[in-house]
């Protein structure tokens, strides 16, 4: 399968996240970026679409925040990264404060999520890489792989988050319905809720989110991905969590995974957009399901037999010894 990818990606190399009361090496790491490259055999430079596909989804003072935040952060005087450390609870009245701190806050939901030097021109390119597999989709081919990095279904339409700035599953379900798409499915199977995604299609009905996920009372990101969380006015309905517990093995999943597909079977669309976590596997170092290696091939074959155009993008996973394997296994699935 064709993979879209640009050097460029290369560039965001955020050095500490928060987790758990401590300041601890980035999990989104070069690392990923060197392994899941070194598996891809087929591989293209992403054509450039510009802004506008992006302006769709994101809020214009949100990306220009994205493209400055760094070089403020560094004219203000201060080391690193930019984090942010104040937010605004929810219900406070807006306010359009320049103080760099009140920036990021308000455009942020986490410290795990830091602007680095060269984060605008990774995450511009990532999207860039998403909207040019979506174009051979688009133009005829069965399935696409969007290697992304940093990951995009945490970033909302003026949020970051969960390792994202850009929500590139988003930026394509919205470029699909600009080019003649009625419907776009989106099935998230990253460990973790894609609550960007999600709040993006809250309202909507032309745009089905079904996320699987770890139960979000125990894990990340907590305040979304709930059962209930089903859609509002004309998106009613149009939304689809199956959260699960800890320790989830691929037997219990595909039993959860049938019921998304049997979901977006119904909904009947022109498109299906898969975000791909890969850290839903055993081993992964920051989450708690038990899938192995060879399961990502079924994983991807039950998917494969809804028979959509599909478009996949790459999100988690951080095991980074297994990753190439784990991406190999899942693109497998699609071939077969
Ligand atoms: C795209 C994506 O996978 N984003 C994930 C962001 C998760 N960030 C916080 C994870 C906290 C995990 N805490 C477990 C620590 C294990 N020592
Ligand atoms: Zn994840």
């Amino acid at each position: 399968m064709k993979a879209f990818f640009s050097q460029h990606q290369s560039k965001h190399a955020p050095e500490l996240e928060l987790q758990n009361g401590e300041l601890v090496p980035h999990a989104e790491s070069q690392a990923r970026v060197d392994a899941i490259r070194g598996v891809l055999k087929d591989v293209e430079t992403p054509t450039n679409f510009g802004l506008e596909p992006i302006l769709a989804v994101h809020e214009a003072g949100y990306v220009d925040f994205l493209k400055r935040v760094h070089r403020d952060w560094f004219a203000a005087g201060r080391p690193g990264d930019a984090f942010p450390y104040v937010f605004p609870i929810r219900g406070r009245r807006p306010l359009n404060l320049s103080r760099i701190d009140a920036e990021l806050g308000q455009y942020a939901y986490d410290c795990g999520t830091p602007v680095a030097e060269g984060t605008w021109d990774t995450v511009y390119w990532s999207a860039q890489s998403a909207l040019s597999a979506l174009e051979h989709v688009m133009d005829g081919a069965r399935a696409a792989f969007a290697f992304c990095r940093p990951p995009g279904h945490h970033a909302g339409a003026d949020y970051m988050g969960g390792y994202s700035y850009l929500n590139n599953a988003a930026i394509c379900a919205e470029r699909a319905l600009a080019q003649g798409a009625s419907k776009v499915a989106v099935l998230d199977v990253d460990y973790h809720h894609g609550n960007g995604t999600q709040d993006i299609f809250y309202a909507r009905e032309d745009v089905l989110t079904v996320s699987l996920h770890a139960d979000p009372k125990t894990d990340y990101p907590f305040y979304w991905g709930h059962a209930d969380e089903t859609g509002e006015g004309q998106g009613a309905g149009f939304s689809l969590n199956l959260p699960m517990p800890r320790g989830t093995l691929w037997s219990e999943y595909q039993a959860r995974l049938v019921q998304a597909i049997e979901r977006v079977q119904a909904f009947s669309p022109d498109l299906l957009i898969v975000p791909y976590g890969a850290d839903t596997y055993a081993g992964d170092p920051i989450s708690y399901f038990s899938i192995e290696t060879a399961e990502y091939t079924d994983m991807a074959r039950l998917i494969a037999r809804l028979d959509l155009p599909t478009l996949i993008c790459m999100e988690g996973g951080y095991a980074v010894d297994a990753l190439g394997a784990n991406v190999t296994a899942f693109l497998d699935g699609f071939e077969t």
